[in-house]
């Protein structure tokens, strides 16, 4: 099956690693609805080819922003109809990161306003450039966050920062992003790429199971009641003893070796 050509996105895939680049740097890789298709479209790609993409990084073309909202041009003079299927989209998209096997690596290069926090914090992991800076403005323009903003962001941050940034729409840089825990890691703009896959490398190293599940049980069990939580790891735990990455892993260890996990 020949794979879609797009527009609005780059895609490309290098050593496992696939790398989903936002691409309208003229309007500061605002997301319009042929942009959410199409990072659906390329989420698809991924999630179909566990064997031959082990991890996912999205980032920003240009070196200004990662994604500064949604496209407010597009957006302003949308009906009902045509809003709720934009938002439509964008839950589609979002979710489907969430829902990947393999781990998500926002590189937040720039700018990551409104959608574009939103979609960083569907990334399992996010790593900031210095000259990047988070804000969910969306109430200076009258509306609330609506691609999850209200809810994920929360879950990262806490309800009282998320509450300050939301209510006040102000700007946080990448140093304050960092010590509030939204993103993990903050590198000089020419080292973000480097450092997100070099931890893009170590994760790919490890069994892509266990990666894999690893990341449901926490984002499953997150919502559950903590004894509830427990049962639900105990259970994937135990899984893991039926697949052949947990005894190459056991085996690589005892034999003092390199552990090839083949994903089995
Ligand atoms: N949409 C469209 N165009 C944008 C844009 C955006 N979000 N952000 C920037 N641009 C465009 C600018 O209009 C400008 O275009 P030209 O004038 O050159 O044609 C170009 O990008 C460069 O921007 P600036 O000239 O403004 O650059 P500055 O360095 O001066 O300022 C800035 C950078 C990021 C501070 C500024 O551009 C800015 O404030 N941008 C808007 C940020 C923002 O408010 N984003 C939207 C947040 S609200 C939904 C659910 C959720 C949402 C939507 C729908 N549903 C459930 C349906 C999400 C909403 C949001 O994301």
């Amino acid at each position: 099956m020949s794979e879609p050509t797009f527009q609005n996105i780059l895609f490309d895939e290098s050593e496992g690693i696939a790398t989903l680049t936002i691409n309208r740097p003229k309007s500061l890789n605002a997301l319009d609805a042929t942009t959410l298709k199409e990072i659906s479209a390329a989420l698809d790609i991924v999630k179909g080819a566990p064997d031959r993409i082990k991890a996912l990084i999205i980032t920003g073309s240009g070196e200004k922003a990662f994604v500064a909202g949604a496209d407010i041009g597009a957006m302003h003079a949308l009906n009902a109809i045509e809003a709720r299927e934009l938002s439509r989209l964008a839950h589609e998209a979002f979710g489907k990161i969430e829902r990947l096997q393999q781990i998500t690596i926002a590189a937040v290069n720039g700018y990551a306003l409104g959608g574009g926090t939103e979609l960083a914090s569907s990334c399992d992991i996010r790593y900031a450039s210095t000259k990047a800076k988070f804000g969910q403005p969306e109430v200076t323009l009258g509306v609330i966050p609506g691609f999850g903003g209200t809810q994920r962001l929360t879950r990262l941050v806490g309800r009282g920062k998320a509450k300050e940034m939301i209510a006040s729409g102000a700007m946080i840089d990448a140093k304050e992003a960092y010590r509030i825990g939204l993103v993990e890691e903050v590198a000089e703009p020419d080292e973000l790429m480097v450092k997100t896959r070099d931890l893009a490398k170590k994760i790919m190293a490890n069994g892509p199971i266990a990666v894999g599940m690893a990341k449901y049980v926490i984002d499953r069990g997150a919502d559950l009641p903590l004894d509830l939580a427990i049962d639900f790891e105990t259970q994937l735990w135990g899984e893991t003893f039926a697949t052949e990455d947990q005894t190459e892993g056991m085996n690589a260890f005892l034999e003092k070796r390199k552990a090839s996990f083949t994903g089995k």
